[in-house]
């Protein structure tokens, strides 16, 4: 049987050119473009040099494949960056975070009173022996002081392991483990779902584990009963209250680590990607700038993701704040107390700028268009999206609804590892596509390729690479430096895979198909569950739809869909709607596409970063027991959706 490339089945017409206001105005020009391609390392030499340095560097890249390092002999703080040079420039008294807790607490925190804070914390850091190196773990809920003990870390040089507060005590140990965590940084809780969910037994539970942990700060966020071990816990607000507000912050290394932050982990045992400083501060604050097209005196930048995440570090913290960015921070979920929560937040702070991610438009548009149609939402500019491909109709839906036609979408490509964003539309340069991240950013070099390597034709799909070294690049996998060149290095020689599959279109946009390990073969067809998936969102009836292969006698593999219908909107019920969608599917994409069972479930199976777990879905499909899923932010989804495919009987 031949294996044909991904091939290019699903075809998006529609396209968005920008609007001649925008881009009369936006801070990305098209020659960048150009200038980039001219001299790759000068550009992002440029890019670094609007950075505060102590030093300036002595080389821009040193590249020893598949290592790099970038502004080397270069010093500079990160939290400097972030901070201090905003108050020296004047511009202390700008807002940093309007934060809103769940239960509706607000607080609005200047630049000025974000820089006290962090010199308190690095004396504080310091006075309980942390020193420069010492790794500290960050286990918190989305609070002003998870930036806070991040920076703090920062400013010391002691890199931060901030470990998403949804994981579990085990997750946690492990972790702490690995890095070899010295402090542990929490809080006794958070809000979420409308009541306090406790973090600090967590983190007693974890520390029975063999650790070198010596202290734990408690952030006291919801005032309930935490256990106490009087050696080893400390107050935030007792060590903050005593520690000086004054703190020179010495200057690092542009390849001192920064940060160490494990992915999700869906697999065998968590990667910790380690990022350092530079080159890191550099592409983010860059993307920030350019992708958001951020006007600092004016926006109101939103990005809804937890600091427990890549995007939480890139585009919380560091990039926004090195560009002196107003924020929204919000603790909660978006149905608390009910579901129009973001947009009345969108609303009331006048935010700009939304960064967020499919999985939530697709909630959105599952909980119906009546929520963000009761608020204002005509302060919004632009729009993002990360962490999954979007559906061309979620795409639309959210261009429509909530961008009012009027805001440009940046779908943005990137990952943990890559650190920043790699591959987005330019707002104000680029026309965009409803599904497609469009290209690589001015300074990437990313490809599709086909399995020997080559790239592919326009038309055509394959894996997605980076041939070319990037300043925010991964460093490595904390202590595995073989891992680190198996995972990402091995598949093609001297050139980083992603694992992700991707298509390039006529006329040569990107559009991302799922990781490769997602890719369905059926009857010798590789067929990507993202176009599939998009085939059933756009039939009116879907809100959202998740596909598998699963083992098939006859075809190789057969396709399995699990949806979610949308509220009010009529259709046809039970067979005859499973069929229309049947038939939706082959008319999008073509009979062999035609899904062998669908399911219609009421939730699917996600990471807490909101990621479908495929996997699970195809061990139902293949009538297993459901591999491990922890992960999984709803562990119950497994045991109804597994009754449900029992109860449902194949096409055919
Ligand atoms: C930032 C982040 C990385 C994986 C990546 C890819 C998927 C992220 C995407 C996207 C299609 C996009 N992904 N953004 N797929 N279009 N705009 O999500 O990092 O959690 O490490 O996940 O997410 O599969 O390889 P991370």
């Amino acid at each position: 049987m031949s294996h044909e490339t991904l091939e290019n089945l699903l075809n998006e017409t529609r396209t968005f050119q920008p609007s001649d206001e925008f881009a009369a105005v936006a801070n990305a020009q098209p020659f960048i473009y150009a200038q980039a391609n001219k001299d790759r390392i000068a550009f992002w030499e440029e890019q670094a040099a609007l950075l505060q340095w102590d030093r300036h560097w002595d080389t821009a890249l040193d590249w020893q494949p598949p290592y790099a390092k970038w502004f080397v002999g270069g010093t500079l703080n990160a939290s400097v960056n972030c901070l201090d040079r905003h108050v020296n420039e004047g511009r202390g008294e700008r807002i940093a975070f309007h934060f809103e807790g769940e239960p509706g607490d607000t607080r609005t925190i200047t630049y000025a009173q974000l820089l006290t804070d962090v010199k308190k914390a690095a004396n504080a850091l310091t006075e309980l022996g942390v020193k420069t190196g010492d790794r500290v773990a960050i286990y918190m809920p989305m609070i002003p002081e998870a930036a806070i003990a991040m920076l703090a870390c920062a400013r010391i040089g002691a890199p931060h392991s901030v470990v998403f507060g949804g994981f579990s005590a085990e997750a946690l140990l492990s972790r702490i483990q690995d890095a070899d965590a010295s402090l542990v940084i929490t809080a006794d809780g958070g809000f979420r779902k409308g009541s306090a969910f406790a973090l600090k037994p967590a983190v007693d539970e974890a520390l029975l584990g063999e650790t070198n942990v010596k202290k734990v700060l408690v952030v006291k966020r919801t005032g309930q009963e935490v256990a106490w071990d009087s050696d080893r816990d400390i107050w935030w607000h007792d060590a903050i209250d005593r520690a000086s507000d004054e703190h020179v912050a010495a200057s690092f290394d542009s390849e001192h680590p920064l940060f160490i932050l494990y992915t999700s982990g869906t697999t065998a045992k968590p990667k910790g990607i380690f990022h350092t400083t530079g080159g890191y501060l550099t592409q983010v604050a860059f993307t920030h700038r350019m992708v958001f097209d951020l006007k600092p005196e004016t926006d109101v930048f939103w990005c809804t993701a937890d600091v427990g995440w890549i995007t939480g570090h890139s585009y919380v913290v560091y990039g926004p704040l090195i560009n002196g960015a107003t924020q929204v921070m919000y603790e909660g979920t978006p149905d608390t107390p009910h579901k129009g929560r973001i947009f009345e937040i969108v609303e009331k702070y006048g935010v700009t700028i939304l960064y967020t991610a499919p999985t939530l438009i697709l909630t959105w548009m599952k909980w119906g268009d009546e929520f963000p149609l009761a608020h204002n939402l005509s302060s919004l500019r632009l729009l993002g999206s990360v962490g999954e491909p979007i559906n061309p109709e979620a795409w639309i839906w959210y261009n429509l609804i909530i961008g009012g036609g009027r805001c440009p979408i940046v779908d943005t490509w990137w990952q943990t590892e890559t650190g920043a964003i790699m591959i987005s539309p330019l707002p104000g340069v680029t026309a965009t596509k409803p599904g497609s991240a469009m290209r690589p950013l001015p300074g990437i070099s990313a490809k599709v390729v086909d399995e020997r390597g080559n790239p592919v034709e326009k038309g055509h799909g394959g894996y997605l690479i980076l041939d070319q070294p990037w300043p925010s690049m991964l460093r490595g996998i904390w202590g595995e430096p073989d891992r680190y060149k198996d995972n990402y290095w091995s598949k093609f020689d001297g050139i980083y895979f992603a694992g992700d599959g991707a298509k390039l279109d006529d006329d040569g946009a990107i559009w991302l198909l799922g990781r490769v390990d997602d890719v369905m073969n059926v009857s010798g067809h590789r067929i990507s569950t993202t176009e599939v998936e998009s085939a059933l969102v756009s039939h009116e009836a879907v809100a959202e739809a998740a596909v598998v292969g699963a083992a098939d006698a006859m075809t190789g593999q057969g396709i399995v869909a699990f949806v979610i219908l949308r509220s009010g909107i009529a259709h046809a019920e039970g067979d005859e709607l499973i069929q229309q969608l049947r038939n939706h599917v082959a008319k999008e994409i073509g009979a062999i596409a035609k899904p062998r069972q669908i399911l219609v479930v009421a939730e699917l199976p996600k990471t807490r970063s909101g990621k479908i777990m495929r996997r699970l879905l195809k061990d139902v499909a293949e009538n297993r027991a459901v591999g491990d899923s922890t992960t999984l932010a709803d562990p119950n989804i497994m045991k109804l959706i597994s009754a449900g495919l029992r109860n449902s009987t194949p096409e055919e």
